[in-house]
């Protein structure tokens, strides 16, 4: 279907999330709700899919996770926000040591000019709290944000699911996992594998899965 690769040389093909009290609450292996997103969002190439396997869910019950249809969320948009949506005129995060993704793209527009339904919707609700954003840009961001959330969906990955997000269609996040993380000893705690893929050449991941 589609080819693993590791953008991150650092670390290993599957990536693990686990539970890290200490860590900011709404990113990977944060313990809080960990808003809509792309991953890899401010790179010109981000991988196609991104994989997550359940190791163990939270022994506290939360951690459930969240999917939205991108596509869907910007048609319910007004033209005007649309339009906004498609400026180069959003950035988050950093670009540092990545392999495989292109160049950073920074700053980008959410929304790219090809056909609806084929393109990412370069996303992530986080960029609304930790980047500058302009007041018109930032409002019609959390205008998506909002949509997104009204078409959600949420599920529990148990131990031995393995999930796969057409990033180009689905936007995923997380809720927060379960109060007292604390007492649950490490080795006990929730645990997810993250692995990336690529589509192969000429494939279109939008069309797959029409
Ligand atoms: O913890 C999760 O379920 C998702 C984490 C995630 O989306 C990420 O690390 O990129
Ligand atoms: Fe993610």
């Amino acid at each position: 279907m589609a080819v693993p690769f590791s953008p991150f040389p650092r670390w290993p093909l599957w990536k693990d999330i686990g539970v890290k009290v200490d860590k900011d609450p709404g990113k990977s292996s944060g313990i809080g709700y960990n808003a809509f997103h792309m991953d890899l969002v401010n790179v010109t190439r981000p991988p196609d899919y991104t994989t997550l396997l359940c190791v163990r869910p939270d022994p506290l019950g939360g951690g459930r996770t969240i999917l939205s249809d991108a596509h869907a969320a910007v048609a319910r948009l007004s033209e005007n926000g649309r339009a906004l949506l498609a400026e180069s005129a959003y950035r988050y995060g950093t670009f540092f040591d990545l392999f495989g993704v292109g160049e950073e793209y920074k700053p980008f527009p959410i929304l790219a000019g090809a056909e609806p339904g084929e393109e990412f919707v370069r996303f992530t609700a986080k960029m609304l709290e930790r980047s500058q954003l302009g007041r018109a840009h930032a409002d019609a961001a959390r205008e998506l944000a909002r949509e997104l959330v009204g078409g959600q969906v949420s599920f529990m990955l148990q131990a031995g699911d393995y999930l796969v997000v057409n990033q180009r269609r689905f936007l995923h996040g997380r809720e927060a996992l379960g109060c007292g993380q604390d007492a649950v000893p490490v080795a006990d705690r929730r645990l997810l594998l993250q692995m990336f893929l690529r589509a192969p050449a000429g494939a279109s991941p939008a069309a797959q899965h029409r």
